[in-house]
């Protein structure tokens, strides 16, 4: 700026010049060269100005309205400290399991029998007084299942936390009363059936996203997204809550990638290829904070719909878009086959505790109308 200044004041000093030497035409070349400068010297200077004057304000609008503002979130911590608590000292060369795979390649833990402390997870848990929602679908003839689904969690499910039974039914009728102890409660949600049961299956994913945006981020703050036709046989805690959790199927946790049940069509939104994968998770166990479930079941349902735009529908459903979702957005916690298991398998070494299993059914009696022929266990 002050060069251009310096600069117009040369050039008026050179008009005066040619003025008194009576130079007219010297002098209008000069007069005019004048101006310019001086009229490039104000713009710029105002150009400089107004963005300085612009970015100041943009600058001060963004600091907090008053300066003198001293609260911080941090002023709004609460601590969460357990008590005094006795228990053997975790070994650093001597890990509780060495049998089975304890943390993936991404850090989250696999949850098996014998890796954790419950009594130090409760303390943390109680502290934060966490309230847990599990859903279940019961449409059409699976309303059967729904007493002993119940009946099995209270005693072995969140046993001492807040929990709130989310059953969605075409059939409320045909849901039994029960009588649950303080902070835990049924809550039944009429929602509409489908012909077919994979649809019924598949329409889980945007049931849960619907409710979950409408309701349950004011409930609870776990989700827990399981199959009805299943019962807890072994305590299952909040070891299993995390942001966002899948459960290894019992049918594949030893498969290696290419045996995977993953969808193999190219033009389908759940495509894995076969160089791919980490593990194959069980479409009927998965969960997280209501907002991680919120974004896993609005994938799903949005994967689906495109397929189904296409007229494709992936080989194992909503399992099959679950997989592709976990393949991406990895799971921050994984639930071994402890937590869903099936008795019509053998029962492996490793598996120490079976916390949630199949209850044997004719698959094909309890989908359809008509029983076509006898099919048991979780095959799908
Ligand atoms: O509620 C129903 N009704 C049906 O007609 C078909 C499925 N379902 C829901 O979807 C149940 O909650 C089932 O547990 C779930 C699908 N899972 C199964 O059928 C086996 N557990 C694999």
């Amino acid at each position: 700026m002050t060069l251009c200044f310096i600069f117009s004041e040369q050039a008026s000093t050179m008009f005066l010049e040619q003025f008194n030497k009576g130079n007219g035409k010297k002098c209008f070349f000069s007069s005019l060269f004048i101006t310019v400068v001086f009229t490039i010297s104000f713009y710029w200077y105002e150009n400089k100005t107004i963005r300085w004057r612009f970015e100041g304000l943009l600058r001060c609008s963004q600091e907090p309205s008053n300066v003198n503002d001293d609260v911080s979130p941090l002023d709004l911590l609460t601590d969460l400290a357990i008590g005094r608590m006795l228990y053997d000292k975790p070994q650093t060369f001597k890990p509780p399991r060495s049998d089975i795979l304890m943390i993936t390649p991404w850090l989250a833990p696999i949850i098996w029998n014998g890796s954790y402390n419950s009594d130090i997870l409760n303390a943390q848990f109680h502290q934060r007084n966490v309230r847990i929602g599990i859903t279940v679908f019961a449409i059409k003839k699976y309303t059967a299942f729904v007493k002993t689904f119940i009946k099995t969690a209270e005693q072995f499910f969140m046993v001492g936390y807040k929990v709130n039974y989310y059953v969605f039914t075409d059939r409320a009728n045909d849901i039994s009363n029960f009588t649950l102890p303080e902070g835990r409660q049924l809550v039944i949600l009429k929602v509409p059936s489908y012909k077919r049961w994979q649809e019924v299956s598949m329409r889980r994913m945007e049931m849960i996203r619907d409710h979950a945006y409408q309701r349950f981020y004011k409930e609870v703050d776990y989700l827990v997204c399981v199959d009805v036709d299943m019962r807890f046989s072994d305590s299952v805690g909040v070891e299993i809550l995390s942001d966002v959790f899948g459960t290894l199927h019992p049918g594949f946790y030893n498969a290696q990638r290419d045996h995977f049940t993953y969808e193999r069509r190219q033009q389908s939104t759940a495509y894995i290829p076969t160089d791919e994968g980490d593990f194959y998770y069980a479409g009927g166990y998965f969960g997280g904070t209501v907002e991680e479930v919120y974004k896993l079941t609005n994938f799903c349902h949005n994967a689906m719909m495109t397929d189904q735009n296409n007229s494709l529908e992936a080989i194992w459903h909503d399992e099959s878009y679950l997989n592709k979702y976990f393949l991406y957005h990895k799971p921050t916690k994984i639930l071994s086959p402890e937590y869903l298991w099936d008795n019509g398998f053998d029962v492996p070494q490793f598996l120490q505790r079976r916390r949630f299993v199949a209850v044997p059914k004719n698959h094909n009696a309890i989908r359809n109308k008509r029983a076509l022929q006898e099919n048991h266990g979780y095959q799908k």
